[in-house]
């Protein structure tokens, strides 16, 4: 045990208490016929809650932690501290890059003795805890070998060197029993046109991914593939830009039926888009798989990942993952981080257990609004025309055909109201 924690025991649920709790997540509450805690399958990011140190882009670190040090000690210091803030959380699930939990090392290979002495440290603990791997991925982007990308590198010697990461990495995620693999191409993109070759990084981005789904199948490992889409920052503009463009992509190369999308709050927004509208379109594309619940600040431009704090925001952003069914291997991925004030280890804990019980409130809303059906309703009516015969038959049909039903004057389109505000009034009513 280290003292990190300083001894705050594991949360319960306690809707009057003063101190540190939930109040609305009860992981043994009963939600539409399913435990809340399977609902949500929250997990903790490693990379935000223990290797990041404070710094935004005007200034360094600001936390001050006994394992900020580039040695394996520290990594398994740090090791420790995680296993016991998943504890106190009681988390089902915990999410790395190669990068948060080890030091790199001088050469790939003792890079990679490093990652699989800290993987077998996990393994162990991972044997009496009750914490589990939503996925695993590989850092392809803080290092300056990855400035122009990995898998997009103008270099063969850095494609080569990513694919070695993502195998490692693939193996590991395999061996703790992850259930998703992710991928997340921060600089597979380009900052400009005039040194780039759009085409051929496309290509080569096509390839590799098909390599990873090649190799998954060769291990036998499970899990899903997932890409996270993301339009910009670190890169000026990226690949992977949103749901509907990663979609065309992974059309093109054939893996539509493979690989599905890890869709993050703030990356949506990033894109132009709602969350719930990623959401939706990949529930409708069939290939929604997880999401990453952080948000940005509404004023600041760059992505601060913060933690969500805004049950309407939420309760809509879960209605859609309700109706895609809910996560089967997917779950709900804090990537988020603190404020670079909120120093304290206290801070830590007291950020995931807010964000816990927004989600919590957020999902019970989303389910009474399902559960209540209205809005279901109201939608079905809306298309109920389509139920005819004579309009389903427009679709086997051809313009000619349709032509001569209008000139023969059988159709009077009658606008009808969107009925918007009530359906807002609705959704106002359990949010
Ligand atoms: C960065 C991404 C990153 C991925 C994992 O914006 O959200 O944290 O989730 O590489
Ligand atoms: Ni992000
Ligand atoms: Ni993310």
């Amino acid at each position: 045990m280290s003292d990190f924690f300083g001894g705050i025991s594991p949360l319960r649920h306690d809707p009057e208490a003063e101190g540190l709790a939930f109040r609305h997540y009860d992981p043994d509450e009963m939600v539409m016929g399913k435990r809340l805690e399977d609902h949500l399958r929250f997990a903790v990011a490693y990379w935000h809650s223990l290797a990041w140190p404070g710094g935004d882009p005007f200034g360094g670190q600001t936390f001050d932690r006994p394992w900020f040090r580039d040695d394996m000690e520290a990594a398994r210091l740090k090791a420790d501290v995680a296993f016991e803030m998943f504890e106190i959380l009681g988390v089902p699930y915990f999410c790395w890059h190669d990068a948060d939990i080890r030091p790199e090392g001088a050469t790939f290979a003792e890079s990679k003795r490093n990652f699989e002495e800290i993987i077998g440290i996990f393994e162990e603990k991972m044997e009496s805890a009750k914490v589990r791997l939503l996925w695993g991925t590989a850092n392809l982007f803080s290092h300056r070998r990855f400035m122009a990308g990995a898998a997009t590198n103008p270099d063969p010697d850095v494609f080569a060197w990513s694919a070695a990461t993502v195998k490692t990495c693939l193996d590991a995620t395999h061996r703790l029993g992850g259930e998703n693999y992710v991928l997340w191409g921060g600089r597979e993109g380009y900052e400009t046109l005039l040194n780039t070759d759009m085409g051929a990084e496309m290509e080569h981005a096509g390839r590799f991914l098909s390599m990873v789904v090649d190799y998954k199948h060769k291990i036998g490992f499970k899990g899903q593939i997932l890409i996270e889409p993301k339009p910009q920052e670190p890169t000026k503009h990226q690949y992977d830009y949103d749901v509907a463009t990663v979609f065309g992509f992974l059309q093109r190369f054939g893996l539509e039926k493979e690989v599905k999308v890890n869709i993050e709050q703030g990356h949506a927004i990033l894109a132009g888009h709602s969350f719930e509208h990623e959401l939706a379109l990949a529930r409708e594309l069939g290939v929604f798989g997880s999401i990453d619940m952080n948000r940005n600040d509404y004023q600041s431009g760059w992505d601060t990942d913060q933690f969500p704090n805004n049950v309407p925001e939420v309760a809509l952003a879960y209605y859609e993952i309700l109706k895609a069914g809910g996560f089967t291997q997917g779950g709900t991925n804090f990537d988020a981080k603190l404020r670079r004030q909120s120093l304290d280890p206290e801070d830590l804990i007291a950020a995931h257990a807010g964000a816990m019980d927004i989600c919590a409130r957020g999902l019970k809303a989303a389910a009474k609004m399902l559960e209540d059906g209205t809005l279901e309703e109201l939608r079905r009516e809306r298309y109920a025309g389509w139920d005819g015969a004579e309009a389903k038959g427009m679709l086997t049909s051809d313009l000619a055909t349709i032509a001569e039903r209008v000139e023969a004057g059988g159709v009077t389109p009658e606008p009808r109201s969107g009925r918007q505000e009530i359906l807002e009034n609705i959704v106002n009513r359990y949010v």
